[in-house]
């Protein structure tokens, strides 16, 4: 029996690739090139399943030309990039790559939050220009971590293990909002109060965004929303581009609204705001959050053994449309 073809949409470890092999006929893209929508579709003609990360859209108009797809398997958590309805209708399986990113994620929220609020990147650059030229009292002087108050919008796992971090490792005030409240034994171990968006906005010294994309979600952080933070606030994203308006952002940078600002992820990225990219009070990373050797590692491994499950047995590890799998 010939072996399912299956299309790995951009570079991966090496040894993802041997292990999809022993299982499929493997088209690959080890160059890393930047395939339009157009050529997307046309490589995954014939293709049963494709091995994607979350800068590939999967939507109707492409299905409409790869009616053989019968599995995208992200690797990646959030999974804005597929339209779930469409695929769903077409009979796609979509599986994501959640769980084994959490810890590393929220590491790297920390960092972000830290190098933010004590003006790490900031600070380095002034060095490495030659700027240095004395010590003095108020020389990049930030904020506090230990004991302000941290406010978390989105509690899903990758917040809870902020709020862990702030809670019990820097003995933080942690206040969230959610779309869901915690269950109290979650609060009581995160040691996390729920409040509503107005109170997180307000009471927040420290802000860190990690809520899915969505249509309900777009601009969640905007000019308004910017309004209510106190003026020695830090906002941190590293949820997705989209949430955070970033014109209104740069704006409120420029104008000292809020104090600093740390960004992993940016709308329509790679491209970048202007207005971010010259204000000195943010730190800008490209979308690395998840990016530990280990971590990167275990996503593409779940996304292949998301291929490899359904594809030769009907059962895969972490679907998103269970639909599918009801219908057969
Ligand atoms: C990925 C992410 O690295 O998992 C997610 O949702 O944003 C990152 O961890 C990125 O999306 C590549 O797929």
């Amino acid at each position: 029996m010939s072996k399912p073809a299956v299309l790995v949409a951009r570079a991966v470890f090496p040894e993802v690739l041997e292990r999809l092999s022993q299982h499929f006929e493997v088209s690959s893209n080890q160059a890393d090139d930047t395939w339009s929508a157009d050529e997307l579709a046309a490589r995954l003609a014939g293709q049963q399943g494709v091995f994607t990360t979350a800068s590939e859209r999967i939507d109707a108009a492409l299905l409409a030309r790869c009616p053989e797809l019968k599995i995208a398997a992200n690797m990646a958590v959030g999974y804005n990039n597929f339209d779930l309805d469409a695929m769903t209708a077409r009979g796609v399986l979509a599986t994501n790559a959640p769980d084994v990113l959490t810890e590393t994620t929220a590491d790297f929220g920390f960092a972000l939050l830290m190098a933010t609020a004590r003006r790490i990147a900031e600070s380095e650059h002034y060095l490495r220009a030659g700027q240095w030229t004395k010590w003095s009292y108020d020389l990049f002087a930030g904020s506090d971590i230990h004991g302000a108050t941290l406010g978390i919008l989105g509690m899903g796992r990758i917040g809870q293990g902020i709020a862990r971090r702030g809670a019990h490792g820097f003995g933080m005030d942690v206040i969230y909002h959610n779309r869901s409240r915690l269950t109290p034994a979650l609060e009581a171990e995160c040691k996390a109060r729920y409040v509503s968006k107005e109170e997180l906005l307000r009471q927040a010294d420290h802000l860190v965004l990690v809520l899915p994309y969505s249509a309900a979600s777009h601009h969640a952080i905007g000019a308004a929303e910017l309004a209510q933070m106190k003026p020695t606030a830090t906002l941190v994203n590293i949820a997705r581009g989209g949430i955070v308006d970033d014109a209104a952002l740069a704006a409120a940078l420029r104008g000292k609204r809020i104090a600093a600002a740390g960004l992993d992820v940016f709308e329509g990225e790679p491209a970048v705001h202007p207005g971010l990219l010259t204000v000195p009070n943010v730190v800008l990373t490209p979308h690395i959050a998840s990016a530990s050797v280990p971590t990167r590692l275990a996503m593409a491994n779940l996304a292949a053994d998301n291929l490899i499950g359904y594809l030769t047995q009907g059962k895969p590890l972490t679907p998103l449309n269970d639909a599918v799998l009801a219908k057969g």
